[in-house]
This record gives C-alpha cells, structure tokens and sequence, in this order.
C-alpha cells in the first residue's frame, strides 16, 4: 500500500489546482452569496473529465482511483467547497451501482455518469431518520414487473439536478430489519417523483439541497439495485467509501483557510511588524498547519486502502470501515476548529463577506453533519474497536 503521490496524481493535483485557481476561486463569493446552483462549475468540471476519476475504464471512467478522486476534491474544496462536493457527491450517488448493480445496469448507468452528462445523487435521509437508517420509511411495493414508491427523502444533496436518484426504500416492513429493505434507481421525470422544498443553507449554499416525494411513482423492476433485501449492506458499504469524499472536501477548506490565514498574517502589520511574528499567531498558525497534516495523513492512507478493495457487494474489513469513519470524522473537526481559528487571525476581516474564511467556515459546518454525524462516526469507531 503506497500513498506517496505518484507522478500521475501530482499531475492531476497541479491541473486541478490552477483550474480551482484561475476558474472556481473567483466566483466563489459571488455564487455563495446568491446560493444558486451553477451550471458552469458543472461544464468546467465536465470538460476537465473529473466526474469520472473513480469509474472503472470499462464504463467510460478514468479508474483513476480514491486517493486521486479525494485529491481533486480536495484541490476544490480549498477555494469553493460547494465545488468540491459537485463531483464528491456525484460519486455517493453512483456507488450504490457501482457496488450493487448487475452488469447490465452497469452498462447501461454508469457511462453517461462517468462523464458527467448525466448527474447522480443518494436519497437516504428522510424527514424523520437519518442516523438510524433502521427507522427510514419511504417504502416500494412490487406490483407486476414494477415497483411502487411512497415517500419523503430529505436534505438531498443534487436531489433537484440529477437525472438519476439512487433512492433507499423499505421493501418488506414486516421483514427483518435491515433485511428489508433495497437501493433503487428513479430517473428524473418519472410521473409521482417530485422535487419539493429547496433549502436555504448556513454553508455550501450554491450547492443543490432539497427535498424529494415520491407518490405513486412506479420505477421498473429491472431498477432494483442487487439481491432483494440488500439495501442496508449496499449503503453501509457506499457511506464507508463516500465518507472519504466528505473528508477530502473538509480537508480542502481548511487547507483554504490555513493558505488565506498565513498570507494575511504576513501581510498584516500590528505593533511594528507582521501578526505572524507574533507567537499567539504563528502557534496558531502552526497548530493548523499541523492538524490539516495529520488529517490528510490519515485520508490518504485510507484512500490508498480503499482503492485496492473491490466495488462489489463482498464483505469490508472493520479495519478500513475504521479508517473511513476516522477520516470523515477528523478531517471535519479539524476543517471546523481551523477554519474558526482563520477567522480570528484575520480578525473584523475574518467576519465579513467580503473574504472567504467566515464562508469557509459556514462551509465547514456540514462536514461534521452529513453523510453520518461525527457522533456516529465515533459510534462507528468504537464498535470496531
Ligand atoms: N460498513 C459496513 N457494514 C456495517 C457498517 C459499516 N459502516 N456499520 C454497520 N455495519 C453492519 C454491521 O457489521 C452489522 O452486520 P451483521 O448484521 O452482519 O452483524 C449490521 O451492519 C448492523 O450493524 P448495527 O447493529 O451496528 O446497525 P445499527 O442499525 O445499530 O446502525 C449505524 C449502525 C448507526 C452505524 C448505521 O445505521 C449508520 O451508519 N448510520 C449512519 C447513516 C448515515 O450516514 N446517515 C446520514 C445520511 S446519508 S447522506
């Protein structure tokens, strides 16, 4: 297990810094300001081929594995963390494919996913569980060769732009639970799916959240995702590798910030010389530059991990379901203190919009929130333990 950067994923980390750079970084304030989705920042990332780094070549990927795919995240996230979670979520909501689909759906899914024509997102939460997926309720009954979907999801990252919704879904309430439930694919503009309420956000706020309903809505039989009854273990195994994305996203806005800090902090003169001349700055800054490296240790190292594992529906080593939780969960406490702490380095500027860290710290926020709470996480932890 090596991960060093190899010559291939340094170059990828160059192009995607400059394109962050020269492209993201400049609307990134304006975009958060109007929390709009904007389709540009979905062509730009189209054309750059980054949707489909993690796809395996087969399907019109570049199989180019985790570690690259959390090092783009990463690259975009330091200048706009709604950016970053474009292609991050992407992924989330094609995994269930990728691990549970049947060659067939492979083929016919996941090319125009690879390139980004086509948008994916993961349809999980409801309004009244998240956390304990055990309790969601959003139910498909089989009728025929179809299946009959009733329901609410909620918080739906890309929920009303994607064309296609990995959705979660009770198929036997009397069942065992946890044994009864599937994964689905619903296309967008199925008569009875409806996108509902969009929601206005502390952070992230160009990125696409909203609510999904489902009523009546009848999907054919061949859009059950693996065996009947797999639905949990499909989207425990999914959360374990997607939750590398969210922690790559967390790791890049608080890299962002540690960056915009540390130049302010040479730039600005109290008491006859630069702030970060003086200790209660530079240990500041020091203690944020040593967090972000530690967390991006432990990311890469699971990503290295992970991208040796098969996409498929067979068993994870409580090792590497570990990592995972251990990454989401550092990288996003370590994404909300350091970004808190660049907001007081920069002090009255740290709180006006007119520069990115209080953003950046809005963005962090979540981090700690989806795809499993940090409290969960720890759960997640422990119980491996
Ligand atoms: N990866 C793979 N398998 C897992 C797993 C994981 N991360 N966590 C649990 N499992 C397996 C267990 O090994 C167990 O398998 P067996 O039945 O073969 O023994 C089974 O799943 C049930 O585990 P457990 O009894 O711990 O299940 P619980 O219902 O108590 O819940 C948690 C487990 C809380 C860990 C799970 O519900 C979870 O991850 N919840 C968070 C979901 C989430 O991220 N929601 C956010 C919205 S999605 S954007």
């Amino acid at each position: 297990m090596q991960y060093d950067l190899t010559e291939e994923q340094r170059m990828l980390q160059d192009m995607v810094r400059r394109l962050a750079k020269e492209k993201v970084e400049p609307g990134a304030i304006q975009r958060d300001k109007e929390a709009k989705f904007d389709w540009e920042m979905v062509d730009l990332l189209r054309e750059n081929g980054l949707f489909g780094i993690d796809f395996p070549e087969l399907y019109g990927g570049t199989d180019a594995g985790m570690l690259a795919l959390a090092i783009a995240v990463e690259e975009l996230s330091k200048v706009d963390a709604a950016c970053g979670l474009l292609i991050a979520d992407h992924e989330l909501g094609c995994l269930p494919i990728m691990l549970g689909g049947t060659e067939e759906q492979k083929q016919r899914l996941l090319p125009t996913l690879a390139t980004g024509e086509q948008l994916a997102a993961f349809a999980l939460t409801e309004p009244d569980a998240g956390s304990d997926v055990a309790r969601l309720r959003c139910r498909a009954v089989k009728d025929g060769d179809s299946y009959i979907l009733n329901g609410k999801k909620n918080f739906i990252t890309n929920g009303g732009v994607a064309e296609i919704i990995t959705l979660y879904a009770v198929t036997d309430p009397e069942g065992p639970v946890r044994k009864n439930a599937d994964v689905f694919v619903v296309e967008k503009g199925t008569p009875g799916f409806h996108v509902g309420k969009e929601e206005d956000k502390l952070g992230i706020r160009s990125s696409d959240t909203v609510e999904l309903i489902f009523e009546d809505c009848r999907i054919p039989a061949e859009n059950l995702l693996g065996q009947n009854g797999s639905g949990f273990q499909n989207i425990m195994k999914t959360l374990d590798f997607s939750r590398l994305g969210v922690a790559a996203q967390a790791l890049g806005i608080a890299a962002g910030a540690l960056e915009y800090a540390t130049a302010y902090a040479k730039e600005r003169e109290a008491f006859g010389k630069p702030i970060i001349r003086h200790q209660g700055i530079g240990f500041k800054l020091a203690d944020m530059a040593m967090r972000i490296e530690a967390a991006r240790q432990l990311l890469y190292k699971s990503c290295a991990l992970f991208q040796e594992q098969p996409k498929d529906m067979s068993g994870l080593n409580p090792e590497l379901i570990r990592l995972s939780a251990m990454s989401k969960c550092l990288c996003g406490d370590v994404a909300m203190w350091v970004t808190t702490e660049a907001v007081q380095v920069l002090g009255g500027y740290g709180y006006i919009r007119e520069f990115p860290v209080e953003r950046m710290m809005r963005d962090a926020k979540i981090t700690q929130i989806y795809e499993g709470t940090n409290e969960i996480m720890r759960l997640v932890i422990a119980n491996t333990l």
